[in-house]
């Protein structure tokens, strides 16, 4: 029987994963949105609709043009104060430990000062996350938490099977800072005590996929697997899509098959 995202808001180890289900429960929504838009202005008005339908809002930070700190990370964090939803920067790290941390704590991105979430691969070994907890430590009070990357959802990815089965025992290293995985599939881990947030990316309503490997599957699809969080990009604003629209319906849709994984 799946536990309830009220029942996780208060058990669970990690402080981010605590207030992440608490938002949910209370906004009633397991939707995450992938915002891979170009510029500043973009980003923050799609926010703004999206904001009341979202728990979460994912970013690939290093694909906006005009990024500077205070005119795209100021407002952005004001944003998710106004619609109370947390941020996950989609960084996928992959270098050794020591590499990792200056690119978490530093360059122009500084992303341990304001992403919630960030995510890694496993293909490093588990210097990577103990970078990384090093790095958001000494940058800041606020707590943080890392999603490793389990399984992908694109066309002919290799992370499956061994790799994924070794990227599960990475996560195991620290059971604080670690909060779940970016997977296709439930990770299992239960019955050792962990209660992992799974997200999963690659779905869509109305599309199969794109021209460039990606692969969607439904949201009742994603559920049936053993998804907590659904991430949803071009789904919701793409192809001239109304995100006010698009938005509650992928909430709606989310919070729908939550309900009846429940029961
Ligand atoms: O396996 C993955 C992992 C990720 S994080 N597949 C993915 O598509 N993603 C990300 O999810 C990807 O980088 C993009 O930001 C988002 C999917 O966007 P969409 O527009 O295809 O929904």
């Amino acid at each position: 029987m799946a536990r309830s995202y009220a029942e996780r808001a208060n058990t669970h180890q990690s402080p981010v994963a605590r207030r992440l289900f608490a938002l949910m429960e209370q906004k009633q929504s397991n939707l995450c949105a992938s915002v891979d838009v170009r510029t500043t202005k973009e980003l923050l008005e799609l926010l703004d609709k999206l904001g009341p339908f979202i728990c979460l809002a994912k970013t690939h930070i290093d694909i906006i043009d005009d990024f500077t700190y205070d005119g795209t990370i100021l407002p952005l964090l004001e944003l998710s104060k106004k619609h109370k939803f947390l941020i996950f920067e989609d960084r996928k790290f992959a270098d050794i430990g020591n590499t990792v941390k200056h690119q978490y704590q530093g360059g122009v991105y500084k992303i341990a000062q304001w992403a919630d979430i960030t995510n890694a691969h496993g293909v490093i070994g588990s210097g990577i996350v103990k970078g990384l907890k090093e790095a958001a430590t000494e940058t800041t009070d606020q707590p943080r938490g890392l999603l490793m990357l389990a399984e992908l959802s694109s066309k002919g990815s290799i992370a499956h099977g061994k790799y994924t089965e070794e990227t599960v025992e990475i996560a195991k290293s620290d059971k604080e800072f670690v909060i779940g995985f970016i997977a296709q599939n439930s990770m299992g881990g239960q019955d050792e005590g962990f209660d992992w947030i799974i997200m999963t990316p690659g779905v869509g309503l109305d599309d199969t996929g794109d021209a460039l490997g990606q692969q969607y599957r439904t949201v009742s699809q994603v559920f049936s697997t053993g998804t907590d969080i659904i991430i949803v990009g071009r789904g919701l604003f793409g192809k001239g899509r109304d995100p006010l629209k698009e938005g509650e319906r992928y909430r709606k849709a989310g919070w729908e098959a939550y309900q009846n994984i429940l029961r």
